[in-house]
């Protein structure tokens, strides 16, 4: 910016440059809220891209006892959202252990807190739906509570 003639006239300047101060901020905060507004119009669209709908999801039901699993050899497609159902039949408790199946996985974000360190625990009669997409892969399944799996219940998850 140069000062020249207009500097001398400081009391023109002074009004001039408030105007333009004013009209620059008065700009910035229309394009601000312009962009708040578009931010604000992608946001469900993106959120709906990223959390695919999981109504239409076909069921696969998991029943789990002492000491099985049934199916002990789940079949999944890949990419396709499903919910599964883990039925626990047992009056104790079991978890249905696939921490490689549930990391390759999709998991609904509601959903994500019933994982814990790859496994969804059930109390004795009690019921889980996860909704996830799976991953192509075989994965290994398995109660981890103990003895659990050395009398029989383990299974995999074949994705294909
Ligand atoms: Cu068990």
């Amino acid at each position: 910016m140069s000062f020249t003639a207009s500097q001398s006239s400081a009391c023109q300047l002074v009004p001039a440059s408030l105007f333009l101060n004013a009209s620059l901020s008065l700009k910035g905060r229309a394009m601000s809220r312009l962009l708040f507004l578009s931010a604000a119009a992608l946001l469900p669209s993106g959120a709906l891209a990223q959390e695919p709908d999981f109504s239409r999801a076909a069921q696969v039901t998991v029943t789990l006892s002492s000491f099985d699993f049934a199916p002990s050899s789940i079949h999944l497609r890949a990419g396709q959202p499903v919910v599964l159902r883990l039925v626990n039949a047992a009056g104790g408790g079991h978890n249905f252990s696939a921490p490689e199946f549930f990391a390759a996985s999709a998991i609904r974000e509601q959903d994500k807190g019933l994982i814990y360190k790859g496994a969804i625990e059930l109390r004795g009669n009690q019921s889980k739906d996860i909704a996830l997409i799976p991953r192509k892969g075989t994965y290994k399944l398995r109660c981890t509570h103990t003895m659990h799996s050395m009398f029989g219940m383990k299974g995999d998850i074949v994705v294909d």
